[in-house]
């Protein structure tokens, strides 16, 4: 089963970089040497009735010990590009001095990456929070977005040297709204007003942070990640097309549009004033500062309904579609009108799909995984992005989430979406068939 590309995709050139991704707190493991500190995940990990199977990142991949077995991984794999994150309470201490242990891990394998001849991609915030600035409010004080530009000057300094691409923050639609309006993720509170708020902080901690970045790391560029899902509405009634208009004002113009123009969704003002949020003199400024790429993380999409006190609730699809392990819709029809779409909307600058990938109930047997949904997505969607770039949008690269399997969140090890299946007993990884097919993609190219 293989993965194909119509042979004159401008993807099989050399200019478009293929890779696969990670995050800290869903690999390292870790999380009780070297001096880190406790993160608002590992919190809510321990929290009763938080996380599937009441899982935890203490363990996780042990990527930690076993980094130089992943970069090998990563190399099997035929890759162009990897991205990971850091763990901001892996190198910062309480006072925000250096934390050199943890630092000294990071500089192992960012070295280590580059002498391998890897693209470096290094995202700054994927959700691992230090706890103790939780414990002064999290992203719901100001004040963290002063931290977090302490932080970015931090790393930067000391890792610029072998990064390529640095990423602000990944997802602050999942930090902010999974986080502080849903109560799903960590830090789980949950009222409408404190979703919107956090993000201001969280954008507002980008803007901050991106002429510390420049100044520490000339040579590299500089962006963020946002992820999206494309909206429907479920019918064609005028209350259910407004509903599917909210969803998408809420779940990805909040984001998108104050990055690109310097103000949040306007309609949010008459419609729903209590989701805007609190916003001082010249923040939008600081947000809407330009950046040298715009990264997208994308899986599937929605169909919206009215609902008279939440203005939409998710409703399934009314035709036959087939569904991933985790419950999401494949559709990768839906990423092509996505990108398209936002790239009418907006003077975007160049874009990277940073994540794209499927959770499937895969099983090794005979020592196989024959994981061919998996395949199928892949192939569906890296042709939705060969179809974006045909009808204009620049896109400069792809990252298949995720390198190998692990912590999925609030489903904790439940779900899979690794081209590399893990054995959380032992530590045995092993290349799916997925990951074979992405290697047989990759190696087709012409050099
Ligand atoms: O595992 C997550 C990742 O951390 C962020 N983007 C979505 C992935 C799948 O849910």
């Amino acid at each position: 089963m293989s993965i194909t590309l119509p042979t004159q995709s401008t993807m099989l050139t050399s200019d478009f970089i293929f890779g696969v991704a990670t995050a800290s707190f869903q690999i390292e493991g870790a999380t009780q040497i070297d001096n880190r500190l406790p993160s608002i995940w590992d919190t809510f990990c321990a929290t009763p009735g938080k996380v599937k199977g009441a899982d935890n990142g203490d363990i996780a991949c042990d990527h930690y010990h076993l980094w130089e077995q992943d970069i090998q991984l990563i190399k099997d794999l035929g890759v162009d590009a990897y991205r990971l994150s850091i763990a901001w309470p892996r190198v910062m201490d309480k006072n925000g001095e250096a934390n050199q242990a943890g630092l000294n891990f990071y500089r192992q394998l960012l070295k280590k990456l580059k002498a391998e001849g890897l693209t470096v991609f290094v995202t700054l915030y994927h959700w691992d929070l230090p706890q103790h600035l939780e414990d002064k409010g999290g992203w719901l004080n100001r004040e963290t977005a002063y931290r977090f530009k302490d932080y970015a000057d931090l790393v930067t300094q000391e890792l610029a040297e072998w990064v390529d691409s640095w990423a602000t923050f990944n997802e602050p639609f999942c930090a902010a709204i999974l986080g502080y309006e849903l109560g799903i993720h960590a830090p789980g509170l949950s009222k409408p007003e404190y979703g919107r708020q956090a993000a201001h902080h969280i954008l507002l901690a980008h803007g901050l942070a991106l002429p510390v970045i420049r100044k520490n790391a000339p040579a590299s560029q500089v962006g963020i990640v946002l992820n999206m899902n494309r909206s429907y509405a479920a019918s064609e009634k005028a209350e259910d097309q407004f509903a599917c208009l909210m969803r998408d004002t809420l779940d990805n113009q909040f984001f998108i549009e104050p990055l690109m123009t310097g103000q949040y969704p306007q309609i949010l003002k008459t419609v729903a004033p209590h989701y805007f949020p609190m916003i001082l003199p010249g923040d939008m400024d600081i947000i809407s500062q330009p950046i040298d790429f715009l990264g997208m993380n994308f899986y599937t999409c929605n169909h919206n309904a009215y609902d008279a006190d939440q203005l939409f609730k998710n409703v399934p699809n009314a035709a036959p579609v087939e569904y991933t392990d985790i419950g999401w819709e494949i559709a990768p029809h839906a990423f092509t009108e996505l990108l398209v779409t936002l790239n009418k909307q907006y003077s975007l600058p160049p874009m990277y799909i940073t994540e794209n990938g499927a959770a499937c109930a895969d099983h090794i047997i005979d020592g196989e995984i024959n994981d061919d949904q998996r395949v199928r997505y892949l192939e569906g969607h890296l042709n939705a992005v060969h179809q974006a770039i045909e009808e204009g949008v620049d896109i400069r690269g792809y990252f298949a989430w995720s390198l190998m399997d692990n912590f999925e969140w609030a489903e904790g090890y439940s779900k899979r979406f690794g081209l590399t299946y893990v054995d959380y007993q032992t530590q045995e990884r092993t290349i799916k068939r997925s990951g074979h097919a992405y290697r047989a993609l990759l190696n087709s190219r012409k050099p």
